[in-house]
């Protein structure tokens, strides 16, 4: 990758999709990043500093990107372009349209559920939220965790009904990708792997738990049993099988 030479910093939070959305883009790119997981709130003294709010923040020497679609697409262009995003324009739009659906109603929806059904089991939220953070900030977390859970509770708005509506809308964007799949297509536009695959399966993953997510999340055999269930049915779907075919064909391992 062109400007090695400046640090690249990816801020991030263990549990969250976003962020592997953006740390599999730097993956897939081989570009050199280091990562610096927080616990949730605490992000923020992380993220404001660079004029961000909410995880993955991307800093490349004076540039930094608050959004992880502008860093797959930065992390694009400092490749040459066309790795995650073609150059053919129709086949761009494509993908444009298509992860800015992922984004706007599938990842809000697959954490509103995956936090509802999670959220009663401390400990392994807890474990799930300390994964890799600094010792201090983990340390904080057994003191903070109650009001982490507040925090999520109110700002996403947890609820039985609340989580129904978005395991709906999740359904409803699996169909769409389902319909997307049909006549044997292997990928989502022009039959390669694209920003839209990866934004599809990363935003996916909280309500698949593939194996080989590189987020800390928790294995399908640890969660509570109706999560347990309607993961399976999940995967069970020509959209989750999708999605598990590219965590095992295209999620390229960590580069250091
Ligand atoms: N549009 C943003 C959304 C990222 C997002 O929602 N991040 C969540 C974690 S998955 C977050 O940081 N929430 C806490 C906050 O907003 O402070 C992106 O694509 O980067």
């Amino acid at each position: 990758m062109p400007n090695t030479d400046k640090r690249t910093l990816l801020i991030t939070m263990p549990q969250s999709h976003y962020s592997e959305k953006a740390r599999w883009a730097l993956d897939r790119l081989s570009i050199p990043y280091v990562e610096a997981p927080h616990i949730p709130l605490l992000h923020r003294l992380a993220t404001t500093r660079f004029g961000g709010r909410s995880v993955p923040v991307l800093v490349h020497g004076d540039d930094r990107f608050v959004d992880s679609t502008d860093i797959l697409r930065y992390a694009d262009a400092c490749c040459g372009g066309d790795r995650l995003y073609p150059l053919e324009p129709d086949q761009r739009l494509a993908v444009n349209v298509l992860v800015d659906r992922f984004d706007e109603a599938l990842g809000p929806h697959t954490r509103r559920w995956a936090y509802y059904q999670l959220l009663p089991h401390r400990a392994q939220l807890y474990r799930l939220m300390s994964h890799g953070v600094p010792r201090i900030e983990s340390n904080l977390l057994t003191w903070t965790l109650p009001m982490v859970i507040g925090a999520i509770r109110k700002g996403f708005g947890i609820t039985p009904e609340g989580a129904q509506r978005s395991i709906d809308r999740v359904c409803a964007i699996f169909s769409e990708v389902d319909k997307l799949l049909r006549n044997g297509r292997l990928y989502l536009v022009g039959g390669r792997f694209t920003a839209a695959d990866l934004t599809f399966a990363a935003l996916a993953s909280p309500v698949l738990l593939p194996e080989l997510g590189i987020a800390a999340y928790p294995k399908i055999q640890d969660v509570p049993a109706p999560m347990r269930e309607r993961i399976e049915q999940l995967r069970d779907t020509d959209a989750g099988r999708f999605a598990l075919r590219m965590y095992a064909q295209e999620r390229t391992p960590r580069h250091h």
